[in-house]
């Protein structure tokens, strides 16, 4: 076991239970940033916040043009940074799309992303994983409940919950085409999951979580704590949703014949540094969690048209 301050133990063996964050929600120090007090406060009591309109449509038109591109170069290829969809051979993520060298590494230091990462963190940021979700239309498979940050802490050692999940919409989320789904306020507990951590568990758990799940008893807790409401990020490309390390969140099949894709960063605060997992495993591949550059991003200014032309 890994005996550093573990403020967030999980998957001990022992049956899940819930206990109430100890950390911030929006960090204290954060420059003044875009977000206004009430989105602020709406972030602070629903653990994530939909920004309409961050993106114009040209700029919505370009990042799709990367994505095919991203798409085609990747279909043929077997690498553990390309997610198939556990039932066919179509994508479903491309990870480390922000060492691309281009137009994503540019879109991933964007201000309008950086600034409210730092207003939300309270500090400078770095990117801690990225990656593109494809989920294709028909075979698009669901993902289970699950809290981002209980997997980061137990097998990439992040130690707290000061990271942001930056997850920019791309083709418009409908309710029908298998938008994430969030539990309202669910960020404010932590559910320690029952089992422990497989060997190179993220091998299965990039196509289906198992370890790492909460118990149906806990969920069901969770959503009654939220008045029995489960919000849907829905809303027209070009919108960004920004969600904390640890609200649960999942997200259903898509029957329809429209892809759901977004572009995903996770921007991690520079005073929480990943170490090592908790789980007292070996950590994740890189492509996963970056562990060799955590220097902080300076925001750039700036429209994306015209940035490269392809
Ligand atoms: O394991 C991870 O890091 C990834 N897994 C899920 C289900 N969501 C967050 C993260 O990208
Ligand atoms: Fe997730």
């Amino acid at each position: 076991m890994n005996y550093q301050n573990d403020l967030y133990p999980s998957r001990t063996g022992d049956e899940a239970k819930i206990s109430e964050r100890k950390s911030p929600i929006v960090y204290p120090g954060g420059a003044d940033g875009p977000l206004k007090k009430d989105q602020l406060q709406s972030y602070e009591d629903r653990g994530y916040i939909m920004l309409e309109n961050v993106f114009s449509s040209e700029e919505v038109e370009l990042m799709k043009a990367e994505l095919s591109q991203t798409m085609k170069a990747n279909e043929h290829r077997e690498s553990e940074d390309v997610i198939k969809e556990p039932t066919s051979n179509e994508i479903r993520s491309v990870f480390e799309i922000h060492k691309d060298g281009q137009f994503f590494q540019r879109l991933a230091q964007n201000e309008r992303l950086i600034k409210i990462a730092e207003q939300l963190l309270g500090s400078q940021v770095y990117i801690n994983q990225s990656r593109i979700n494809f989920k294709p239309g028909f075979k698009g498979k669901e993902f289970y409940w699950h809290s981002d940050f209980e997997t980061w802490h137990m097998e990439d050692g992040m130690p707290d919950m000061r990271a942001v999940s930056c997850s920019i919409i791309l083709t418009d989320n409908h309710e029908f085409n298998g938008p994430l789904m969030l539990i309202p306020g669910s960020h404010k507990w932590y559910v320690s999951c029952a089992g422990e951590t497989p060997a190179d568990n993220y091998k299965s758990s990039l196509k289906q979580q198992v370890a790492g799940t909460p118990d149906e008893e806990g969920l069901a807790w969770l959503t009654e704590q939220a008045d029995g409401q489960i919000d849907r990020a829905t809303g027209p490309a070009g919108s960004v949703l920004f969600f904390e390390s640890n609200t649960m969140h999942g997200s259903n099949g898509n029957l329809s014949p429209y892809s759901r894709s977004n572009v995903f960063f996770v921007f991690n605060s520079v005073e929480n540094k990943l170490v090592q997992p908790f789980s007292g495993q070996s950590p994740r591949p890189e492509f996963l969690a970056n562990r060799k550059s955590f220097e902080p991003i300076a925001p750039q200014s700036g429209m994306l048209t015209g940035m490269f032309s392809r």
